[in-house]
């Protein structure tokens, strides 16, 4: 089925759940006495004692508790809702409870029964509840969620539990969630839950696929219907106006747009972002007949890639953007838009014109802000941190996760290529069977988008590079390689990008660089972890893409754009601030290196 974005309609009804939950960690030494007694079967705080706990929210930074901070294991969440009557007893209405994202492992019951569980914390899930009510039209609701977030080999990202029995010198059930990337682990329930109602037939899945021809623009369509076997489909695509532009009958077609309004990133065209509105409108016959209508956004546009270049609409496109995470104080992964709207005023300000969402995908509401404001998007899976495991059961999820992450986001004008992985151990031999299959099955997926993966390997041992239509490199010279050794930079970065390239005959993305930098520390000349450090890193950096930007080198991602938490570790203080922002989204001086430097780019390559 598909895993449209819950959208109000004249035929659906959407209410949010967001707001308090009872919470209540599972602290037994075998973090099952949740199931053991099935707390699910009664209100949570008849099973012990419960906490407030924001939705959407990480439960990790809301509360003085140290074991929660760093808890590993089942988190049970629950709340009750009092339905519309008219959803209950209405044959005609279906009923879905949706969940954005829960990290990471998640069970759902409603009134104690299981209605779904899923696999992987960065992507929506949803069950159909409306069957439980109409035998038994209980009201208030009551909605109970289990989250785990231990991740094991099989888990994306992958992580390892190691158990210490040393009881002289670690305490009883003492153990650690190990993990080989670079983020803290929050967990919860990190996005909105909500419930929506559609009519029994209605509109499951669009897909659209754009092109143009001149100053035709095509929207290539197909819609799949679930509830009845005679339905009906009108599909209509609008102008920003409202008005008209082309329309069609049947479950898939081709609408022809005349004097085609383009979908342009922001800095390269006047009228950017240009959004369609797709409006599908089923009729169900039968008995008596209803309606069901959905309206996508559609932006026209194009990609493709060549030898040297990423082209958007035939034009050559040069990413000047940054990575980011989902990360700030307090609310941890929880969706939040006020820092959302703080986030993209700082792209903007900054004249960044591309993210990546390095490294799990990002809440569809910044996707669609993407759509509207004319952001690019390099949209990552949650592949991170595989350092030695190519085995059959992480391939399988790895592929599962693929799917979910394509049908969720092909939509978006916005996302141009889709990045299957980030660092993975890409010398092992099983890294060529492993990405050769991810990437063609990404591509059967979605024969539209250009695949990558990022890599920091080395470019003549990396087993999965001939596979990818982008060349990501990460590299940090000065930083990890000769720390302290600003000269080496643009030396080893020139090797760097003639040797991928002389390989692969392959456009390349820097996709990280940067330096670690204490806001406020302060050293001319300059030393690590000083703003001025920072700068000059960027400096050299920018230097070489400078020289090779018209050639094949096809864009620069700063890592980061803002500092975030990690595990706590001895190269890690509270956090890795590789930021050009701080946590709370104050510049360090290396922002308006960038600042300058992007609206540069932006004036020379764009049409401004
Ligand atoms: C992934 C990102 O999540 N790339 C890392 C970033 C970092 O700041 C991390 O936050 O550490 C850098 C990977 C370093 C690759 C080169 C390692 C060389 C070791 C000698």
């Amino acid at each position: 089925s598909g895993m449209l974005f819950p959208r109000e309609s004249a035929s659906r009804e959407l209410k949010e759940l967001n707001g308090l939950w009872a919470f209540r960690a599972d602290k037994s030494p075998n973090r099952n006495r949740g199931f053991e007694e099935a707390w699910y079967k009664q209100r949570l705080a008849e099973t012990g004692p419960v906490i407030d706990m924001p939705v959407p929210a990480s439960f990790n930074d809301v509360t003085q508790d140290a074991t929660l901070r760093d808890f590993t294991g089942w988190v049970w969440y629950d709340r009750e809702v009092h339905l519309p009557p008219r959803w209950i007893t209405d044959e005609g209405t279906r009923l879905v409870l949706r969940v954005g994202s829960a990290h990471y492992y998640s069970v759902v019951w409603v009134n104690g029964e299981k209605v779904v569980e899923h696999n992987g914390g960065h992507l929506p899930f949803e069950a159909e509840i409306g069957s439980l009510f109409r035998k038994d039209p209980t009201n208030p609701c009551r909605i109970t969620v289990a989250v785990n977030n231990t991740l094991t080999l099989e888990t994306l990202p992958p992580g390892t539990i190691h158990y210490i029995r040393d009881r002289s010198r670690y305490p009883d059930g003492f153990f650690v969630q190990g993990t080989s990337f670079d983020f803290f682990n929050y967990a919860g329930i990190h996005r909105s839950v909500l419930l929506y109602t559609t009519p029994r037939a209605y509109v499951d899945d669009v897909t659209v696929v754009t092109d143009f021809v001149d100053n035709t623009g095509f929207v290539k369509y197909s819609v799949s219907v679930r509830g009845t076997t005679s339905a009906t489909l009108k599909v209509t695509l609008m102008d920003k106006d409202g008005h008209c532009v082309a329309s069609s009958n049947g479950s898939s077609g081709v609408l022809k747009v005349p004097d085609v309004k383009l979908w342009w990133p922001y800095l390269m065209h006047e009228n950017p972002a240009y959004l369609y509105s797709m409006e599908v409108r089923l009729t169900a016959g039968g008995g008596g007949s209803s309606e069901d209508v959905y309206t996508l956004p559609v932006g026209i546009r194009t990609v493709h890639v060549t030898t040297t270049q990423f082209l958007i609409n035939n034009k050559p496109f040069y990413f000047h953007g940054v990575n980011k995470h989902e990360d700030s104080d307090i609310r941890g992964k929880g969706f939040d838009w006020p820092l959302i709207v703080k986030d993209f005023n700082l792209m903007k300000w900054m004249g960044a014109n591309s993210f990546r969402t390095s490294h799990y995908p990002y809440a569809e509401e910044i996707l669609q802000m993407c759509d509207r404001h004319g952001i690019v998007v390099i949209d990552e899976c949650p592949g991170v941190g595989i350092k030695d495991i190519f085995g059959n059961a992480s391939l399988s999820h790895h592929l599962e996760v693929m799917e979910e992450l394509v049908r969720r986001d092909k939509n978006h004008p916005s996302v141009v290529m889709w990045s299957v992985a980030n660092e993975p151990a890409a010398e092992m031999p099983p890294a060529e069977f492993y990405f050769q299959t991810l990437i063609k099955h990404t591509k059967e997926l979605d024969p539209t988008r250009p695949v990558t993966y990022v890599t920091a390997s080395n470019f003549a041992r990396d087993k999965g590079a001939p596979f990818v239509d982008v060349l990501c490199v990460n590299s940090y010279f000065s930083w990890y390689h000769d720390p302290g050794h600003l000269e080496v930079i643009q030396l080893q970065l020139n090797t760097q990008f003639e040797d991928w390239h002389e390989k692969y005959q392959k456009p390349i993305i820097q996709s990280e660089y940067g330096a670690d930098t204490v806001p406020g520390f302060h050293s001319d000349p300059p030393v690590m972890f000083s703003e001025e450090y920072q700068s000059e890193v960027l400096r050299n950096y920018h230097s070489v893409f400078d020289q090779k930007r018209n050639k094949y080198v096809i864009g620069e991602l700063i890592w980061n754009f803002a500092d975030f938490m990690t595990a706590q570790g001895v190269t890690r203080v509270v956090g890795n601030k590789k930021g050009v922002f701080t946590r709370q989204r104050q510049p360090k001086a290396s922002a308006f290196i960038l600042k300058e430097r992007y609206w540069r780019l932006a004036n020379e390559t764009g049409t401004l």
